[in-house]
């Protein structure tokens, strides 16, 4: 089945009161939308875009606050996310367009900061935002990501590509699957932002119920294990987030984790400033 645009969700809220410009439209919630640029004061929400590279955060980014943040290939290293504004019906949103990552177990720099945001910054919303015609690859991110957040919205991106290529997607199939909305849109021209927007509001708010696939691993004794370590972090790192995903990750002795325990990483992020991002230089 191809993926339908914008996809109105049916257990979503009735759409505002019809404007006059558009009657009956119930995809006009993008005109509520307002682009506020570096202004991220009073927001309620914070919502991360993560997502492989050059599968349209930026665009995503720039579509939402107004701002110009580069789009395309970065010829330099990027090592922060870039922040910004919006306001959506009653309420203001900070939003993090993160350096694109392929992994959250790989060992670079750009990839660190992407996975510290999501593990340790804990932002309201998580919208991944993948490529619909390289969907295989980029679930993969997905998937590690829905092991730390169940607050997360598949922006199905690039849709405008995967018809012309002749894919269909079926995105209320995916969207079981994960347990997370899924929304297709061509991000460039705009399309399904509407859909985006409600979808985010949702999951900030906890009007839409999330039910994360999470992967299950190994027997019962690598279960007490991971459930031992995870305790003792907690003991370590008094207000440490996701203490069962580090336990799993120094179990696999993934070396940025360890690090993290070495260098006092870790020691630092327990002390709560949820939201913080690292930053030196401009985001992709
Ligand atoms: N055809 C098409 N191109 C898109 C879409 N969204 C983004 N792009 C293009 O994809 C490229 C990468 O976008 P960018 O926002 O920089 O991706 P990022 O690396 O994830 O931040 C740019 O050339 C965008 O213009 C879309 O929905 N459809
Ligand atoms: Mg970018």
């Amino acid at each position: 089945m191809a993926a339908d645009l914008p996809t109105p969700n049916a257990n979503a809220s009735p759409p505002p009161a019809a404007s006059a410009a558009c009657g009956t439209c119930v995809f006009n919630h993008a005109a509520q939308l307002r682009a506020l640029g570096v202004d991220v004061s009073g927001h309620d929400h914070v919502v991360a875009l993560a997502g492989n590279p050059n599968t349209g955060k930026s665009t995503v980014f720039n579509a939402l606050t107004g701002l110009r943040q580069h789009v395309g290939n970065w010829p330099g290293k990027t090592v922060t996310g870039a922040e910004g504004g919006f306001g959506y019906r009653r309420r203001r949103y900070k939003l993090v367009d993160l350096p694109g990552t392929y992994s959250l177990l790989s060992d670079s720099q750009d990839e660190d900061v992407a996975r510290d945001f999501l593990l340790f910054g804990q932002p309201d919303v998580t919208v991944v935002v993948v490529d619909a015609t390289r969907l295989q690859r980029n679930l993969n991110l997905v998937l590690q990501i829905l092991q730390i957040t169940g607050r997360v919205v598949v922006a199905l991106n690039l849709i405008d590509e995967a018809h012309r290529h002749g894919l269909s997607l079926d995105q209320r199939h995916l969207a079981r699957e994960l347990g997370v909305p899924v929304v297709p849109m061509a991000a460039r021209s705009r399309r399904g932002l509407d859909a985006l927007l409600e979808a985010i509001e949702q999951v900030a708010l906890g009007t839409v119920a999330t039910r994360a696939r999470r992967v299950h691993h190994g027997d019962a004794r690598t279960e007490r294990a991971v459930r031992e370590l995870a305790a003792q972090l907690l003991r370590e790192y008094p207000g440490l987030a996701n203490t069962r995903w580090i336990a799993l990750r120094l179990l696999e002795g993934d070396p940025g984790i360890e690090r993290a325990v070495t260098d006092g990483t870790l020691d630092r992020l327990s002390s709560p400033t949820p939201h913080a991002v690292s930053s030196e230089t401009p985001g992709t």
